[in-house]
């Protein structure tokens, strides 16, 4: 019984960079070093938004059902190239917690605000996943 507690405390507190990710990465398209990187995980749906370039641009992943970009289901943006990436997981409910057994298509775009308006650059092309577990 000590044993079953630790083992799933340890679960518990698996950091994030232990992920062996099924997906990704995948950068935007700007000159290397990249400005933006995604990866995905389909044992719980995490989705990790990465912002890798110090400047006033930010990295934004673009979550659609289906294999096209008509369905959108979520958007995720890390703000800062703080070293430290953003996360969504099914965890977190409602659209978050994708359904199995299906196609899903994911981008990652750099975002930077233009007097106002948001402005999109470097964008990936449309990542197609098919998330069955
Ligand atoms: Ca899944
Ligand atoms: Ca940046
Ligand atoms: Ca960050």
């Amino acid at each position: 019984m000590l044993t079953m507690i630790a083992a799933v405390s340890t679960l518990a507190t698996t950091p994030a960079s232990a992920i062996d990710w099924d997906w990704g990465p995948y950068y935007t398209v700007d000159a290397k070093p990249h400005g933006a990187t995604m990866y995905f995980e389909e044992r719980g749906d995490i989705l990790k938004v990465c912002d890798t370039e110090s400047d006033s641009k930010h990295a934004i992943a673009y979550v659609n059902m289906g294999t096209q970009d008509l369905d959108e289901m979520y958007t995720l943006t890390d703000w800062h190239n703080d070293g430290k990436c953003s996360y969504a997981r099914a965890s977190d409910g409602s659209w978050y917690n994708l359904p199995e057994n299906r196609w899903y298509s994911l981008t990652i775009c750099r975002a930077y605000n233009d007097t106002g308006d948001t402005q999109f650059s470097s964008c990936s092309k449309y990542y197609r996943i098919y998330n069955d577990h």
